[in-house]
């Protein structure tokens, strides 16, 4: 394939840093799309800065004007928006933010493509928490369960889901949603339950080597499950669904739940612990309302874009745990 221009909005954030990788491996030429932040947010693009087919935009996607200058300038094949509010509880505390973030956010992109760059391929980030408590009867969910958000974040992306498909259908965009489940790594933010998790592990064997006790950890909720993957597998997908014939929505997914619970016991376990030595239940952390259940059936995207995940829950979990090990100790070096 001829090198494509690939615009990409939220590119500091956790998954589009890792597309951009990809993308960059691939041959193709990559334009971050960043909002321009007081304190240095680019630790998770560091190594690609300076990289001669990457080149970092600021604007911010809650700006329209901004939104179509970036447009303008590159003329992109291809974009991916993962660009947003992403945390679920702080929807609650900043709604307006979700509301502008999320769903003006993926409008000015829409609008933007429909204006000025038709042929352009877009890609709009959906999430698994749009379905809420919605489960098929055989505890899966797929594109046709209903959706029945739970959170100001949740009715934010179903906005964004429908503005996507509407645009598709209404001016014959290539727009597609890949509805993804949760994606959890070692570029994931801190305050994510995953990553919260992983990080005291590596805080709590570093300290224990040094003969000091760490404090225990805090958590909400441990109780719900959740679909866990990697970014690594899910963006390689992303991609595929912007390479074909006619757009069509999927759902990425590994297929798999685990409770936060299990969790816990496999990443303790990684370190000879038991979690019910260090964890806390702080009922502070818990959501005025929960998702309690998700497992997501991607068999569509697995048969039809021959797809599947390579990196399994268990792997995951030791991925996340070795590396914030490694990075405990660095800091503790330090
Ligand atoms: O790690 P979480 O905050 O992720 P959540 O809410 O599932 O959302 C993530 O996945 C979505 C896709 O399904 C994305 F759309 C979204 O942007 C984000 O990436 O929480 C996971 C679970 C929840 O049930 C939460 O109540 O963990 C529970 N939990 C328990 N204690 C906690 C904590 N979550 C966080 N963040 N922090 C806690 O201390």
């Amino acid at each position: 394939m001829e090198p494509k221009k690939v615009l990409l909005f939220g590119v500091t954030g956790q998954v589009a840093s890792f597309m951009a990788d990809y993308l960059l491996e691939m041959g193709h030429y990559v334009y971050g799309v960043a909002r321009r932040t007081s304190c240095d947010n680019t630790k998770r693009i560091k190594h690609i800065i300076d990289h001669p087919r990457f080149k970092l935009l600021s604007a911010d996607i809650t700006d329209a004007t901004g939104v179509n200058r970036v447009f303008l300038e590159v003329k992109p094949d291809y974009c991916f928006n993962y660009a947003s509010q992403s945390h679920v509880k702080v929807s609650w505390d900043e709604p307006s933010s979700g509301v502008d973030s999320i769903a003006k956010g993926c409008l000015n992109c829409l609008e933007s493509i429909r204006q000025h760059v038709p042929k352009c391929r877009y890609f709009y980030a959906s999430s698994s928490e749009q379905f809420g408590n919605s489960v098929d009867l055989d505890g899966y969910q797929r594109m046709t369960t209903p959706m029945t958000p739970n959170s100001p974040y949740a009715a934010c992306k179903v906005l964004a889901h429908n503005l996507t498909r509407i645009y598709r259908e209404s001016y014959g965009i290539f727009a597609v949603c890949g509805l993804s489940a949760n994606q959890e790594s070692e570029r994931r933010g801190d305050n994510f339950v995953t990553r919260k998790i992983t990080k005291y592990i590596g805080k709590m064997v570093a300290m224990e080597k040094r003969s000091m006790i760490a404090p225990a950890l805090k958590l909400g909720n441990t109780k719900s499950f959740r679909d866990w993957s990697h970014p690594k597998d899910f963006i390689k997908a992303h991609w595929l669904m912007l390479q074909q014939e006619t757009p069509k929505d999927y759902i990425i997914s590994s297929g798999d739940a685990h409770s936060v619970e299990e969790f816990l016991t496999c990443a303790f376990s990684l370190v000879d612990r038991n979690y019910k030595d260090y964890v806390v239940i702080d009922p502070a952390l818990y959501r005025p309302l929960e998702v309690d259940y998700l497992k997501l059936d991607s068999t569509p995207l697995r048969n039809e874009l021959r797809w599947k995940p390579e990196i399994d829950f268990k792997q995951l979990v030791e991925l996340m745990v070795s590396n914030d090990i490694k990075e405990a100790e660095r800091e503790f070096i330090k």
